[in-house]
This record gives structure tokens, C-alpha cells and sequence, in this order.
């Protein structure tokens, strides 16, 4: 759907304060940053992690006491899908030394480094190999790819600088420092990210960036390592991929190992058991349990299954009081409601503009402080564009992409974004696109060290189902890196691991007897159940989260 005549109007608003903006943008001169104390008060005014009464006390489990998202305590303290006492562990449907759970970036790296390492691997995912949110990555991965004014010390500095310095060192540590050897790594396994005519790697800035180190392959850089590593995956004899087959809970022995887990084939509706002698569990984020009502950038099925099923066998979970709301989702047209409208415009130049035209934050500010000046420019200042729907956003002024970099430089550099807007009958060379925050990260996730392992023997992490890396907020680009780095190191040290280990021991559920036994003395109800595998749409409080004007900065 095209824009509508009330929202033409108004886009000449933004068209009239263009020249003096670009004017200025070609000067250097920036909106002003915000100072640390201006920062602090917007996130805890209008950021929905830091709303009174946004969090809920974890009763059960290994973090008891510790608080989080209501939606994270309802797959958290909740039930099997499985009753211990009603399955056969004498039945081993397959055997293998690794088995990866989630076929996204994190899994299949895994996977990789796994095999290299001389081992043989299972990597089981819920839907297809690479549906998962590093598929849908657009804007980058950041990465100091060349000597010169940057180094791994920058990087890491901007890492804890975002993070609000809350984030485990070491693990901040050993991404930036791997950082570099993985993007030799990716370009060696043949992914093409995009060059300048000298054949030097193309950077960009990213919010809370001291120096430009976002690479992109245009506007699908997610897109493009996906491709290239599952490729390399579905190469390899010794990769089993069993697709369709999501875990729904781990299997420990008697010594309380990790021993297997027990998977689910979604065609035939039938359990079954996979022996192993080390899990790496790399399933993913949450964004489809739309914390705070927030529509979502993630893939259908990011539901928070590695969270639920490392809680139950005892793994605590941190940094999981803030999540990450990207700034920029589109909220026109309506059925384009949620999806990711990469920073990466920002860090080309796009301006934020409210109703007026006018500039109110520094687009380079990290992802919470722009999608809280976001909220407060909605709701507090009312000065919100209201879409024919109801809700109000703000302008993403895309048009000075091209003014600033010249003619093609879109389409060039965003063709996947200027294509669906396209399909709208929105032309975003010529036309802004209307925003507002969308949920698209999280944060923090199950307790594990920089050699990928958590408090399980035999039970490794990796990727967005961890905490600590990102402290409370994320960079753009981390992520990216991050899967690749710590999908290596678990692939890697699980593999070591396996090798190993002499004796496998007796299986066991008597982790998620205990765990039920917690939950009926805390008066869980019986009808929670995780891991929620795919959301339920048909669901009116599900579908109410998605679908309508119920969130924060809607004008009713
Ligand atoms: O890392 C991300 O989440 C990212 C770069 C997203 C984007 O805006 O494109």
C-alpha cells in the first residue's frame, strides 16, 4: 500500500528541511550526542526494559530471585512437553559425539569447527537448516579487518561502552580479539561482503561505534554467511542435518552429564532419542515471545527453546532484564509491521525525523538510547506521525542516501529494503519510511565462559541463547561475530570433549522430575509448557501482541 495523502503531506515537511540537514551533514556537523546522565534518564523513562513493573521475579530454578520479562518466567518455570516416566531411554533412534541443537549461524559454525576437529556431528534444527534469525541479518558484522586507526581495543571498548561496562570481560575480550581471524575465515570459505574499487573491505559506522568496522554484503550480509557456511555444512559427510526436529529436552547420566536429548520430528509427531557424548545448545533468541507487546524483527521460530531447556537442567540465565528494541522497524505498510529496517541506513546517513522534519537524536547513539528518543519524541513530545492505522512513528529520511553518496547509492547498498518497499508502491529513494522500535534482541541468555561451556559437563552454548557477552545492550554487528566466534569455540571444545570421554553412563530425566516437583510446590500452572516450539497465533493474547495498537507509542 502506498503511502496515503495525509502521510504525502506531511513527508513535504521533511523535504523542506532536507537541504539545510544535508547542508550540515556534509559540514560533519552531527546532532549533538547525549551526555551519560541525559542517557541514563531517557532509558529509564522510556525504555520498555526499565519500565516500573516491566520485570517479574523468577520463583523457580537456578536464578530464583532474579528478575526478568514476564514472558521469559513463562517458559522458564514451566513444564516438559514430555513425561519423564513415559519415555523409553532404552531407545536410541541415533548416536552420535556432537550433537547441535539450532541450524542458524551459531549451529552450523559449530558445526564446522565440530567436524574439523575429527568428529562425528548431528545438527538437529526446529524448521529448515538457516531458518534463523542470522539469516535475517541485514546491516553487518563488525569486525577491525585492516591496520590503521582502528584495533581490537576499540572494539572492545565500544563493546562495554554499549553494554552499559556490564558485560563479562573475557567474553567481550575473546570476541574482539577472534573477530578479525573469523572474517578471514568466512572469505575463505567464499562469502563475498562488499569492497571499495582499491579491493579494501567497504566499512560502516554503526551506533555507539568509535570507528567504522561494520561489513556488509549490501543490505543481506546475514543472508550472505548463512549461504556460505551451510554450503559448507551440507558438504561435509560427516554433518548429519535432521531438519523439522527441534529438542524439547536435554538428557543428562548419573553423573550429570549431558548425555543426549530427546527431539521431536515435527512431520510424524513422534519423540525420539539422540545419544551424544556433548550438546552444544545454539538454538537461538526469543523475539517471537513479543516481551512487552513489542512486534519482532526475529524469525518464526526464535521462541526461547534453548533458554527452557538449559534452565531445567540447571544453567542459570543473566542479563536477561533488558532487551534489545532496534530502533528502526517498519510500521507502514501494515503488513511490513515489526521488520527490521536496517541501522545500516543510519550509518549511511538516513536522518530520524519527527512530524515536523525535525532532527531530535543522534542516529549513531547505541540502539536502547535511540529507540528510547524514539518513544519519548511519540509519546512524550507528541510528535509522532500518525499512520493510517492508528499508530504513530517517526520518519527514516532515506532519500539523503542517495543526495549524500550519489544516484544508484541505494539500491545499490539496500536492495533487499528497496525492493519489498517497492512491491508497496513506496519508492524509499524518493519517499522516507515510517518507524518505530521493534523487538529484535536478547541480550542476555543462559551462563557460559569464553570456552563455550556452561555448568553442565558435556553442555555447551553459543550465540544469542547466551548472556554476558552484549552486557545490557547490544552492538550492531555484534551479533553476527558473535555466533561465528563462540559457534567455532563450542564446536571446537565440544569436539575435544568427546574425544575424550570414556564412559557415557545412564540416562537420566531425573533433572526434570526435580525441576517438576519445584514447579508443583510453587503452583505453576500445568498448562505451561516449554519449549513453546512455534507461537500461537490463534491465541488472542498472542495475537493481540502482533496485531494491534496495544503497545507503547501507538496513538489510539
Ligand atoms: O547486528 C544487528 O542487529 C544489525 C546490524 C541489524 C541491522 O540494523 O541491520
Amino acid at each position: 500500500m502506498a503511502y496515503t495523502s495525509e502521510l504525502k503531506q506531511l513527508i513535504k515537511r521533511v523535504e523542506e528541511t532536507r537541504p539545510l540537514r544535508l547542508e550540515k551533514k556534509r559540514q560533519g556537523t552531527e546532532f549533538p550526542r547525549m551526555s551519560l546522565v541525559e542517557k541514563e534518564e531517557r532509558l529509564r523513562k522510556f525504555h520498555p526494559s526499565y519500565k516500573e513493573n516491566s520485570l517479574q521475579e523468577l520463583k523457580v530454578g537456578p536464578s530464583k530471585g532474579y528478575s526478568v520479562a514476564p514472558e521469559f518466567c513463562e517458559i522458564l518455570e514451566s513444564w516438559s512437553r514430555i513425561d519423564p516416566d513415559r519415555i523409553d531411554l532404552s531407545k536410541i533412534t541415533y548416536e552420535t559425539d556432537v550433537l547441535i541443537v539450532g541450524g542458524g549461524g551459531a549451529g552450523t559454525a559449530a558445526a564446522l569447527l565440530a567436524h574439523d576437529n575429527g568428529v562425528r556431528v548431528i545438527l538437529a534444527t526446529k524448521l529448515r537448516h538457516g531458518d534463523a534469525n542470522t539469516m535475517m541479518a541485514e546491516g553487518g558484522i563488525q569486525a577491525v579487518s585492516k591496520p590503521g586507526k582502528d584495533s581490537p581495543y576499540y572494539h572492545y571498548l565500544d563493546t562495554i561502552g554499549g553494554g552499559h561496562f556490564k558485560n563479562i570481560p573475557l567474553l567481550v575480550y575473546t570476541l574482539v580479539t577472534q573477530a578479525p581471524s573469523v572474517m578471514q575465515w568466512l572469505e575463505g570459505l567464499g562469502a563475498m561482503f562488499d569492497k571499495k574499487p582499491d579491493g579494501n573491505l567497504k566499512v560502516f559506522h554503526l551506533g555507539g561505534m568509535s570507528r567504522k568496522r561494520d561489513h556488509v554484503a549490501a543490505d543481506i550480509t546475514g543472508t550472505e554467511i548463512m549461504r556460505t557456511i551451510r554450503d559448507e555444512a551440507r558438504n561435509r559427510e560427516g554433518i548429519r542435518v535432521l531438519e523439522f526436529s527441534p529438542v524439547v529436552e536435554l538428557v543428562l547420566n548419573e553423573r550429570g552429564e549431558c548425555a543426549g536429548a530427546i527431539l521431536y520430528n515435527l512431520e510424524t509427531e513422534e519423540y525420539f532419542l539422540v545419544k551424544a557424548k556433548a550438546v552444544i545448545l545454539a538454538t537461538g533468541g526469543s523475539g517471537r515471545l513479543h516481551i512487552g507487546g513489542f512486534p519482532t524483527t526475529n524469525h518464526y521460530g526464535a521462541t526461547g527453546d534453548g533458554l527452557a531447556l538449559g534452565y531445567r537442567c540447571g544453567i542459570g540465565v543473566c542479563f536477561l532484564h533488558t532487551s534489545q528494541y532496534h530502533p528502526t522497524g517498519a510500521i507502514f505498510p501494515e503488513q511490513a509491521e515489526g521488520l527490521l529496517v536496517s541501522e545500516k541506513f543510519r550509518g549511511a546517513g538516513a536522518h530520524l525525523l519527527n512530524i515536523d522534519g525535525e532532527q531530535f537524536v543522534c542516529e549513531t547513539e547505541p540502539r536502547d538510547a535511540c529507540a528510547s528518543s524514539i518513544i519519548r519524541e511519540c509519546i512524550q513530545m507528541g510528535k509522532g506521525v500518525p499512520n493510517a492505522t492508528g499508530k504513530a512513528g517517526v520518519w527514516l529520511d532515506s532519500p539523503m542516501i542517495d543526495l549524500l553518496h550519489g544516484e544508484g547509492a541505494l539500491t545499490k547498498e539496500f536492495v533487499g529494503k528497496y525492493k519489498l518497499f517497492k512491491r508497496y508502491g513506496i519508492d524509499i529513494t524518493k519517499e522516507p519510511m515510517l518507524v518505530y522500535p521493534t523487538l529484535h534482541y536478547q541480550n542476555g541468555g543462559l551462563e557460559f565462559n569464553e570456552r563455550g561451556e556452561t555448568s553442565i559437563p558435556g553442555l555447551y552454548a553459543a550465540g544469542e541463547v547466551t548472556g554476558g557477552v552484549h552486557g545490557e545492550n547490544r552492538l550492531g554487528g555484534n551479533s553476527l561475530m558473535d555466533v561465528l566466534v563462540f559457534g567455532r569455540i563450542a564446536g571446537k571444545n565440544a569436539a575435544l570433549y568427546a574425544k575424550e570421554k570414556v564412559q557415557d553412563g545412564r540416562f537420566t530425566l531425573d533433572h526434570v522430575r526435580k525441576f517438576h516437583q519445584e514447579l508443583e510446590r510453587a503452583g505453576v500452572d500445568r498448562k505451561r509448557i516449554s519449549p513453546i516450539l512455534l507461537p500461537d497465533y490463534s491465541n488472542p493474547s498472542v495475537k493481540r501482541r502482533q496485531l494491534t495498537t496495544e503497545y507503547q507509542g501507538t496513538i489510539r
